[in-house]
């Protein structure tokens, strides 16, 4: 029924969203941004319950963002750029510690940011695996490569009891939802230089301003 193929949930749609958040002269439009992070969301939420306290971040940090676009200044949240410039021309950022900006839309996103290069990493992992590749492993080896430099002991240890109960391949494709694995495999080609380009782009904004390493 049309009912239960929309509840069904599908990756590439997913990750066509992040293809959206380009605009043509290479800025990254937030509302896409946000979205394409929702969709990753209800997949984590998908495989389990085990995966709250990372779920439970994100939708705090879509929902800070999405605040943001829908309030009274709203028009200077339309792309990444727009909000830099507009929340480091009006000192809206704590850049050395944290004060009274606590909550910028510039470390807030750059919290999903560093998971978007996590993401990359996996989704790399999961397209070049083979059958007998162990999930959690992928999942461990391209956290500790990117997030993992950004977290605290207690926050690495949760997160790497969390990899430990992940579904293995063939359930991960499944969930998927995109069909047999070539065509998963074909997908992830299409959409990991995608990826790639939005977080390049954020990526190069960030060091541009010196704002990697926002408290
Ligand atoms: C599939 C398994 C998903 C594993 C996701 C790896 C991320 C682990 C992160 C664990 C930390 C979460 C707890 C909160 C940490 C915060 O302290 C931290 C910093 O924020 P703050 O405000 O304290 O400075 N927050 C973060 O670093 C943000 C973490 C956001 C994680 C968003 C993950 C979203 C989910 C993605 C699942 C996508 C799976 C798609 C795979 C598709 C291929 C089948």
């Amino acid at each position: 029924s049309v009912a239960s193929d929309d509840q069904k949930f599908c990756l590439t749609e997913v990750l066509d969203t992040f293809k959206l958040c380009l605009s043509e002269n290479k800025e990254v439009y937030l509302e896409q941004y946000v979205a394409g992070w929702r969709g990753l969301v209800k997949f984590l939420n998908s495989l389990g319950s085990v995966f709250g306290f990372i779920s439970k971040d994100a939708v705090n940090k879509i929902q800070v963002l999405v605040n943001y676009l829908n309030g009274e200044n709203g028009s200077q949240y339309i792309t990444v750029q727009s909000m830099v410039k507009y929340e480091l021309d009006n000192e809206l950022v704590d850049l050395t510690k944290r004060g009274s900006h606590p909550e910028s839309g510039c470390r807030t996103l750059l919290r999903l940011h560093r998971a978007l290069r996590w993401l990359e990493l996996f989704l790399e992992r999961l397209r070049t695996s083979t059958e007998d590749s162990k999930t959690s492993v992928m999942c461990a080896e391209s956290y500790n490569e990117s997030l993992a430099l950004h977290h605290p002991w207690v926050v690495r240890k949760a997160a790497g009891m969390a990899f430990l109960v992940l579904p293995g391949r063939p359930a991960f494709f499944e969930v998927m939802n995109v069909g047999p694995p070539e065509q998963v495999v074909a997908m992830l080609g299409e959409a990991l230089p995608l990826i790639s380009e939005v977080y390049q782009i954020t990526e190069e904004l960030y060091a541009q301003h010196l704002l990697l390493d926002l408290p």
